[in-house]
């Protein structure tokens, strides 16, 4: 997840600010090798909870949106509009913060048949659905409460 954003890195290209995401099979499987941190071929709670460690930058268990924006801006500022899309998407019960019980909840999404693995074609049937909304939404209104439409 996105965890995931960063992982687009070097995928995505902007062209007049619209998000270059296809083939979006593609793009998913890319991201899906990138979070598959041991290379057993599936993601699992653990690696998908880990992924989301780094963006944590004062370490208390809970992702900011400022956190994860600073984070996406230091790395891939061209990303600061995904970045929002993204972490709407993975804040599930919308309390502006990501926390394990959003990464419970992602995985669930994600883990169709609930085996406790993510396989590549489950990472992908996910972010296929998610990815066309990216491409079409435009700005992010969160950067008005920002002050800022990119990153300062
Ligand atoms: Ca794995
Ligand atoms: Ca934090
Ligand atoms: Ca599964």
């Amino acid at each position: 997840m996105l965890p995931v954003a960063v992982v687009l890195l070097g995928l995505l290209s902007t062209s007049y600010g619209a998000l270059q995401l296809k083939p979006y099979n593609e793009t998913a499987l890319s991201m899906f090798l990138a979070n598959d941190f041991n290379h057993d071929g599936v993601i699992t709670l653990v690696e998908l909870e880990s992924s989301f460690d780094k963006y944590d930058a004062n370490g208390d268990g809970i992702e900011s949106r400022h956190e994860y924006t600073e984070y996406i801006c230091a790395v891939s500022p061209s990303l600061y509009q995904l970045s929002h899309w993204l972490f709407d998407d993975y804040d599930f019960n919308h309390d502006h913060h990501l926390t394990k019980q959003d990464y419970d909840s992602l995985f669930a999404v994600m883990d169709a048949n609930h085996d406790g693995n993510v396989t590549p074609d489950e990472f992908i049937v996910y972010w296929e659905r998610i990815f066309p909304k990216y491409e079409t939404s435009g700005q992010h209104g969160q950067h008005f409460a920002h002050g800022n439409s990119a990153c300062h």
